[in-house]
């Protein structure tokens, strides 16, 4: 099945290694070239002999490049199988020479979007279509054609000619074919992601959940406590809410402001910020949840199928932290999850926040005297607007509430994530949301078992969540293996993916989006990780 190589089409960007290429692809095995534009002109300056591709069409290049290679006399060439007599003479009737070997690599769409300056048009510019159009159908004939989509494998091919006198082998065209629909798969990708986040640019401006920056903004605040301090108890503080326009959906009252404490100490200033993350946390849940949260990080986080249980693989996730944190939970809490963290865990809380408690919960609550124990009622409403202060001024934003679309993700490694992986993924992209950028999750059977928040390096966070996850296993007596991975923003590099795969992880979610997204793919399928782009960020700073 070896396939001598007499006619090679080349229409390349990126011309590193072209004109070395063609040269012996020419001189060494008598190769006839064919080519576009700037690079016939490369190789000609060269000395290399070409033909133009309008000599070999037939047609002019035209509409400013757009159509260049997009004739039946390419694709026929490229598709046309040589075994069939009816394929054979259809070409023969319309003059469709075969092209045995194609040597493309493509517009530099994500290096282009990747510029700062970059507008819309241009980037809609360097979607390369007859590029992947050659490259997809050279792949597919892979039985008669070589396809050549990267730079490096160049001199293999010329080894290989050499050896098998001016052939390839099945086995590289096959593995060349597949190297190519990774390739087309994940320039399709980058090109999403980047319509999708201009889409979402333009909606932001007047969908409901977004507010209008206004020229001026009256922040009509009306003070509703006095605290005993701030952060530190040097500081000054009280709490203040919003005026009702500025307030929940819905409601006149925020859950938190408008929660009824039904004992404990007065609330601080850090219990108030807490308590809200933590159950902003977790009323993104439908199902029963319970997030434990510590300094702004959820440091346990579980559903099950009560929230007793969720509790009690919450605190699992990493008992030392829990310690002083605060407990949200989705549902009434009943009586056993008192016990639970009273009794059986003897964790100190500061606040406990749910919708509703059990009676005999309350019963249970009241002996610890200090505990805060916040009623907050339904979890409808959500805030619109978030403000933080800076130096003289305010930063306002609509609030981060967009819920996800599975629709809208893209799966761009050889291997899917399973219902298992995939149910998890979704757990750690949810709490991820919470944890403090740079954000890793590590979850494993529906608990978040490795957290890696807050620091600026994000293979610093990978680490810190691995560490936390191998932890959770030992003490768990579980095997470290098909952990499932969420980061709150793209890896930049492929550090971070062979990092988690030498902790056990095999799923990964993020948003993607990065320009070497392509490097994170292939360490991806260097260790069989099936990974998530959600096409969507979830920074928290
Ligand atoms: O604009 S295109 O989508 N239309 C085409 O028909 C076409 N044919 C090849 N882009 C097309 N190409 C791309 O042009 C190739 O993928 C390659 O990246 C580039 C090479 O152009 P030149 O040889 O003029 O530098």
């Amino acid at each position: 099945s070896d396939v001598k190589i007499g006619r090679a089409l080349i229409s390349v960007t990126d011309k590193t290694g072209v004109v070395d290429f063609a040269r012996s692809l020419v001189e060494d095995f008598g190769v006839e070239i064919i080519s576009t534009g700037g690079t016939a002109a490369s190789l000609e300056q060269a000395g290399i002999p070409v033909k133009p591709i309008e000599r070999f069409t037939g047609f002019p290049e035209m509409m400013d490049g757009r159509v260049k290679t997009l004739h039946p006399k390419v694709h026929g060439g490229l598709l046309a199988r040589r075994d069939s007599d009816r394929h054979m003479a259809e070409a023969a009737e319309y003059g469709i020479e075969m092209i045995d070997l194609v040597c493309v690599n493509l517009y530099e769409f994500e290096k282009t979007v990747a510029e700062p300056e970059v507008t819309f048009e241009d980037a809609i510019e360097h979607i390369d279509i007859g590029g992947p159009s050659m490259l997809r159908s050279a792949a597919k004939n892979n039985r008669f054609v070589t396809v050549v989509c990267d730079p490096r494998d160049y001199d293999r091919v010329l080894g290989e000619m050499r050896i098998h006198e001016g052939s390839t082998t099945a086995g590289t065209r096959r593995r060349l074919a597949a190297k190519v629909y990774a390739r087309t798969a994940a320039y399709d990708t980058a090109i999403s992601i980047w319509l999708n986040s201009y889409l979402d640019q333009e909606a932001s401006v007047d969908s409901d959940i977004s507010f209008e920056p206004p020229e001026e903004f009256d922040l009509h605040l009306v003070k509703s406590q006095d605290l005993r301090y701030g952060e530190n108890p040097h500081q000054a503080a009280a709490v203040y809410r919003f005026a009702d326009e500025f307030s929940r959906i819905g409601s006149s009252q925020s859950p938190l402001i408008g929660a009824e404490q039904i004992q404990g100490r007065p609330l601080s200033y850090n219990n108030l910020l807490d308590a809200d993350a933590a159950w902003n946390a977790v009323r993104e849940f439908d199902e029963p949840a319970v997030i434990i949260l510590k300094h702004q990080n959820p440091c346990g986080s579980a559903v099950a199928a009560d929230v007793t249980r969720a509790y009690d693989r919450a605190f699992a996730c990493d008992p030392k932290s829990a310690f002083g944190g605060i407990i949200a939970v989705n549902r009434e809490v009943p009586r056993s999850l008192v016990e639970h963290f009273a009794d059986r865990n003897k964790q100190f809380v500061e606040v406990i926040i749910a919708p509703s408690f059990e009676p005999r919960a309350l019963e249970r609550l009241s002996k610890r005297k200090n505990l805060r124990v916040l009623a907050c009622g339904g979890a409808e409403g959500h805030a619109r607007i978030e403000a933080r202060s800076i130096d003289g001024g305010m930063l306002l934003q609509s609030v981060d509430t967009v819920s996800e679309d599975i629709s809208e993700f893209t799966f761009p490694t050889t291997r899917r994530p399973t219902d298992r992986e995939m149910a998890d993924l979704m757990f750690a992209w949810r709490v991820c949301k919470t944890v403090k950028s740079n954000a890793i999750l590590i979850a494993k059977d529906g608990a978040g078992i490795g957290m890696g928040p807050g620091q600026p390096n994000r293979v610093d966070s990978a680490l810190l969540a691995c560490q936390r996850a191998q932890e959770c296993c030992r003490r768990m007596g579980i095997a470290p293996t098909g952990l499932a991975c969420a980061s709150d923003a793209f890896f930049p590099f492929r550090d971070n993916v062979d990092v988690l795969a030498r902790h056990g992880v095999t799923a990964i979610i993020q948003p993607g989006g990065s320009v070497r997204d392509d490097e994170c793919i292939k360490a991806c399928d260097d260790h069989e990780i099936a990974m998530i782009f959600t096409c969507r960020r979830h920074f928290r700073h």
